[in-house]
């Protein structure tokens, strides 16, 4: 954008978005009269053009973000000042909204204030190509403050943060050259590399898991040598029959998954070969009296057990992340198993009627039918990515298979009646666990993924995106979204935690016990679908300030390695990278900052756990019969 019209537009901000409150538009009103009784032509001219100044900055406002009616009941009204946010990044003053929320109901019944706050003030100057990531420094959690309850409060223009943003696109893009060169040179085809011994790692069998867990981002980020050199490996020396028990869940999200996506942007054959191969040994664990799967499966031999810490139970978010992949692979294969008997893992959970729609996250699966095995609810691990997939079957198979949305809202609002909080005093919001009735005040990173997922929710929700429910959803989503990017900036590293713990009048602290960071990348997902969906260039704010703090203290030499504490600044990285920091991590950064990504999250794509990104398939024909191998 020129500089003047930014100038412009950041000399009229103003506290309210009401078109008549615009103390622009009276002052125009009034000369243009005066001047059209007096009959001067150029006075009219100059009042003309003072009312199309106003104008413009209503039309600056990007039309897919919905301006929630000023209807509803109960809405607490928001009021403004004009206090600066404390180490604001821009020159311009922010501006701070006290709009009195200290608990659940008020969070509920707050009215998201929505582009009326003036343009955009976060921009900043383009990075230079030569960009010294060392002298980054964490500037603390107290900025940002007008964001913190599902607020957009400035306007902005779609695409206004574009050529900035293709200036940090060209450093994520080098991280991932950095990171695949590393593990190319001293680990290609093995499992992980671990990037401060420069070695190479089989932990997970020696199926190339970062190899095949990296292909869709080397093709999305146009790294198509690096993509063809690791096709060959796929042809030439990937081989799924390996005598070992492994992950089930693990082995399907990142290795079946990553063979999927790469079959479905690239169309090589191999990857496809390969996926039903390894897809054919996979499903030996759905031979249960039950139909769960059990958690392990012996690749060569089909033998498979569920894990001895589990108590023998089978968890929640692993045999319910297995859907997207298996009905891909049906509809590619032709075997209509793979569809039925992973679609039948819900509805045998549905069928369990749990309390709220929330699931507990073991359940037994030795009888013929299953059982839950503990009471503890939680949105984070062992339990997250099966909400995940309630909603994304839905999205993948056209939107037309109401039974998984009705799953997912049901959820959802079993979330917000059970597990939403906020905290005080700052009044953050977050999604706690329940352990036997009781609320266990902590939040997951891994629950960091529910802001885009809530998100997504609602730009699809079938009553519509300005639906009260698709409204609480989304600026939910934007909620704990603001919380995850606190998780980082209150860090002394910038960097968050593995979880976090709300205490009355503390507001969070960094979990006791579990101060390290892994590579996570749930909270950089959650930034890529909401600026996917609303184009609110503070998502890419909060992205380029995560991405610098990983650029600062987990690069090494060879590659990134997680961090042992997020407190200590000091501190080196560890001998670990796990595959979905390629996989995830930097693909949701560079698709974060890619204004030409040819990924559509509402109309042709659906993501899998791990970020691998597939086309979506129509699964039932014109008379509504489901017919998933027609295509
Ligand atoms: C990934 O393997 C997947 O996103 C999974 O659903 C849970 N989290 C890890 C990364 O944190």
């Amino acid at each position: 954008m020129a500089k003047s019209a930014l100038r412009r537009r950041r000399g009229t901000r103003k506290s309210s978005g009401s078109f008549l409150s615009n103390a622009g538009f009276l002052p125009a009103l009034l000369g243009a009269c005066v001047l059209i009784v007096i009959g001067l032509a150029g006075g009219i001219l100059m009042g003309l053009m003072a009312f199309s100044g106003t104008k413009s900055d209503f039309s600056l406002r990007k039309p897919l973000e919905p301006i929630l009616s000023l209807s509803r009941k109960n809405s607490v009204v928001s009021h403004t000042d004009e206090r600066s946010t404390q180490g604001a990044n821009a020159g311009s003053a922010a501006q701070v909204v006290d709009d009195g929320i200290i608990n659940k109901e008020d969070f509920l019944n707050h009215e998201p204030i929505i582009g009326n706050q003036g343009a955009f003030p976060y921009h900043q100057q383009l990075v230079e190509q030569d960009h010294d990531f060392f002298s980054f420094k964490p500037q603390g959690g107290g900025r940002f403050d007008e964001y913190k309850h599902g607020n957009s409060p400035y306007s902005y223009s779609p695409g206004e943060s574009d050529a900035l943003a293709r200036s940090r696109r060209y450093h994520i893009k080098k991280a991932m050259q950095h990171a695949w060169t590393g593990y190319e040179t001293y680990a290609f085809g093995k499992d992980e590399l671990k990037p401060k011994s420069m070695k190479g790692d089989n932990g997970w069998g020696g199926i190339g898991i970062t190899l095949v867990d990296s292909l869709d981002t080397l093709w999305l980020m146009d790294m198509k040598d690096e993509f063809y050199r690791a096709r060959d490996w796929v042809k030439n020396h990937l081989d799924h029959n390996i005598y070992k028990a492994v992950s089930v869940f693990e082995t399907t999200i990142r290795s079946l998954g990553g063979l999927l996506s790469a079959y479905d942007w690239s169309g090589d054959e191999v990857f496809l070969d390969q996926a039903l191969d390894l897809g054919s040994r996979l499903f030996k664990s759905f031979n249960t009296p039950t139909g769960i799967p059990t958690s392990q499966v012996n690749l060569a031999t089909g033998q498979s057990k569920n894990i001895a810490w589990t108590g023998n139970s089978a968890i929640t978010a692993e045999f319910g992340t297995l859907q997207l992949e298996f009905r891909m692979l049906a509809r590619l294969s032709g075997i209509l198993d793979y569809k039925e008997k992973s679609e039948h893992i819900y509805k045998l959970m549905n069928d369990m009627h749990p309390a709220h729609g929330l699931y507990p996250y073991f359940i037994r699966n030795q009888g013929n039918k299953p059982e839950f095995a503990n009471n503890k609810l939680t949105f984070g691990a062992m339990s997250d990515s099966f909400y995940e997939y309630m909603l994304k079957i839905w999205l993948q198979g056209g939107r037309k298979e109401q039974f998984y949305r009705d799953m997912y809202d049901k959820s959802m609002q079993g979330m917000f009646d059970e597990l939403l909080q906020v905290s005080s005093p700052s009044g953050l919001v977050y999604i706690a666990d329940k352990n036997n009735g009781v609320l266990d005040t902590k939040m997951d990173h891994l629950v960091c993924f529910m802001g885009g997922l809530l998100a997504l929710g609602a730009y699809t929700d079938p009553l519509g995106l300005h639906s009260e429910r698709a409204q609480r959803d989304l600026k939910t989503a934007k909620a704990i979204t603001y919380t995850c990017y606190q998780m980082y900036a209150r860090m002394e590293t910038g960097i968050s935690p593995e979880y976090i713990q709300f205490f009355p009048g503390k507001d969070f602290q960094s979990g006791r016990g579990a101060p390290h960071y892994l590579l996570r990348p749930e909270t950089v997902e959650s930034f890529f679908i909401l600026y996917h969906l609303t184009g609110d260039p503070i998502y890419r704010e909060w992205g380029w300030e995560v991405f610098q703090a990983i650029e600062r203290y987990c690069r090494t030499a060879a590659g990134y390695g997680s961090l042992k504490n997020v407190h200590l600044p000091d501190i080196e990285p560890e001998d670990k990278m796990e595959s979905f920091y390629l996989a995830e991590t930097l693909k949701y950064l560079y698709l974060l900052f890619d204004p030409e990504t040819p990924v559509d999250l509402l109309h042709k794509h659906v993501f899998n756990t791990e970020a691998h990104p597939m086309r979506i398939f129509p699964i039932m024909d014109e008379e509504g019969v489901m017919d998933l191998l027609k295509q």
